[in-house]
């Protein structure tokens, strides 16, 4: 008999897109042999080009698709996208705390169950807003003390540590400190990733300083950039799905934090590398590559 692939629960967004929420996650899950188990917060209306709607779905129904998962099919790892309200970031939270209550003694909780944090605040193309401030104030008290890893971009950083996000997104060389700071908040590792960098759509000109993507890992035994030559695209809708949903796959397979990080990274780069350019605006990536091979 086969073994069992690790259970993963995604908390998220649907995108009627197709690129981003849901849709990346089960697409990341399916190519790094995870289950998912697609869990709706919120339904958006959108396309590439930016959301015009959004709709937190109601608390008791949240909590009915937690409770049915639970009955059968418990998580190795959570991670969660957009929430939209503060009653979705508290569900999450007692979950959490639920599941980590059988944890065997002796075992770290986090290894029991890991949480991935991706503080979806904003749309990559704009539009409809994501959060308020009570949402990310939510964050601060319920999320991030509970969570494994988080994988904000630099503005998400400083929107999270209540510091206003600067314009253009803090010079690399501010990064560690802000990571520093994160930590201090109680979560276990961050990923600050360099992606929201200004990328001008029309253009496609970056400057000159950002011919590499700058990505900053942070955990209690390790830190350091990751990087690669940037790939000059608009089309990275649903990146920061993608990469949180592909680390929590890492950890659900027991990789430790800094190799499923690392693994999820590399998944990444490429499936930009890959996207189809697909829609006029943000186009999707390619999550598939590593199923049907790189050639
Ligand atoms: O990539 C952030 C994100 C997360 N979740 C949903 C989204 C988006 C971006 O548009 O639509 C549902």
């Amino acid at each position: 008999m086969r073994a069992h692939p690790p259970i993963l629960w995604s908390i998220a967004g649907h995108d009627t897109a197709g690129g981003a929420g849901l849709s990346a996650d089960q697409r990341a899950a399916d190519a790094l042999g995870v289950h998912l188990c697609p869990v709706v917060a919120c339904v958006t209306a959108q396309h590439s080009l930016g959301v015009t709607a959004v709709f937190p779905l109601p608390e008791d129904q949240l909590e009915a698709q937690l409770q049915a998962l639970a009955l059968d099919l418990p998580p190795r790892a959570i991670k969660t996208g957009l929430l939209g309200s503060v009653e979705a970031v508290r569900t999450v939270a007692r979950w959490v705390d639920r599941l980590r209550e059988a944890t065997p003694v002796g075992r770290d909780p986090h290894q029991h169950l890991a949480l991935v944090v991706d503080p979806v605040l904003r749309a990559t193309a704009g539009g409809s807003p994501f959060s308020n401030e009570a949402v990310v104030q939510a964050y601060r008290t319920h999320l991030l003390p509970r969570a494994t890893v988080i994988t904000p971009n630099r503005a998400e950083a400083c929107r999270l540590l209540a510091s206003p996000p600067s314009e253009p997104p803090p010079e690399f060389s501010d990064i560690p400190a802000l990571a520093d700071q994160l930590l201090a908040l109680g979560v276990r590792a961050t990923l600050i990733t360099g992606g929201d960098v200004a990328v001008d759509a029309n253009t496609l000109t970056t400057e000159a300083d950002h011919s590499h993507s700058l990505d900053w890992l942070q955990t209690p035994h390790a830190s350091g950039w990751l990087t690669a030559p940037r790939v000059t695209t608009s089309d990275t809708h649903g990146t920061g799905c993608t990469l949180a949903s592909a680390c929590a796959a890492g950890l659900a397979k027991g990789l430790p934090l800094e190799a499923a990080v690392a693994e999820a990274w590399a998944y990444v780069a490429e499936a930009i590398r890959r996207a189809p350019g697909l829609g006029g605006g943000h186009g999707p990536l390619d999550h598939g590559w590593p199923v049907r091979g790189r050639a």
